[in-house]
């Protein structure tokens, strides 16, 4: 089975309009691998901005997060409903930073992924252990507790890529070795199989975050279950190119 290969560039809250742009000007110039589908993910306030300097281009947006409910008394929040209106493509879901910063449960994080696929956009739902479960041997409960938890609410994963971020390697500099993310992303791929059936398990794309740079993408991007990176740090700097042809 081959899969679409799935870079994201998340930028978390960086960057100006200036920035943005320029970021966005040396996408346009870079030689991307075709056979990559890629998208960029700005602050809310920088995309309509982005996407219209993408206008068609192979590079799409996506925004951070999303609030499920349509409209109403949510004071700094913008909607699922809203980023469709906008014609945002995609929208990632789940980040680690949103689950801990911002005390988004699983249940949060599923009742979003359900009304974000309910208005058509793609996403890019987080997964990912800390440190602490990891020593203690939880990596694959907890990552199946966190995917059962949209699985209840979600039936078709056809929109979804499952980024398994590991809380240890998020901005640390410590990157997983390939070998132990392969160990994860084969789990996630069996938790979809026995969940989801085998055809979707197959085609569902598994990407990974933490510390991914141009320094260790190739390694990671040859393991037969990583289908691709979400990446932060480095996608605010030239070598996201280097990323996203990291199957070249
Ligand atoms: C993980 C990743 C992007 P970084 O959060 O989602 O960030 O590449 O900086 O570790």
């Amino acid at each position: 089975m081959s899969r679409t290969f799935f870079v994201g560039g998340n930028w978390k809250m960086n960057g100006s309009l200036d920035s943005s742009k320029q970021l966005i000007e040396t996408l346009k110039s870079a030689n991307l691998d075709s056979n990559t589908e890629v998208v960029v993910a700005p602050p809310a306030l920088h995309l309509l901005l982005v996407k219209e300097l993408l206008g068609n281009h192979q590079v799409k947006v996506s925004a951070q997060n999303a609030y499920h409910k349509p409209s109403g008394a949510f004071t700094g929040e913008v909607s699922v409903s809203m980023l469709k209106d906008a014609q945002i493509p995609w929208v990632i879901l789940g980040h680690s930073e949103r689950r801990t910063l911002f005390g988004e449960a699983d249940e949060n994080v599923a009742e979003k992924t359900q009304a974000a696929l309910a208005e058509g956009l793609g996403v890019i739902a987080c997964v990912g252990e800390t440190l602490q479960q990891r020593e203690s041997n939880e990596t694959v409960n907890v990552v199946v507790r966190q995917l059962d938890a949209i699985a209840d609410k979600v039936k078709d994963w056809t929109k979804v890529v499952v980024a398994y971020e590991p809380v240890w390697a998020i901005g640390t500099g410590k990157v997983a070795t390939a070998e132990q993310a392969q160990e994860v992303h084969a789990a996630i791929r069996k938790w979809a199989g026995d969940k989801l059936g085998q055809d979707a398990a197959a085609k569902l794309r598994i990407i990974y975050g933490g510390s991914v740079a141009a320094k260790n993408c190739k390694e990671l991007a040859g393991q037969p279950d990583i289908d691709g990176f979400l990446v932060g740090g480095a996608s605010l700097k030239p070598e996201f190119v280097d990323i996203v042809n990291a199957r070249l």
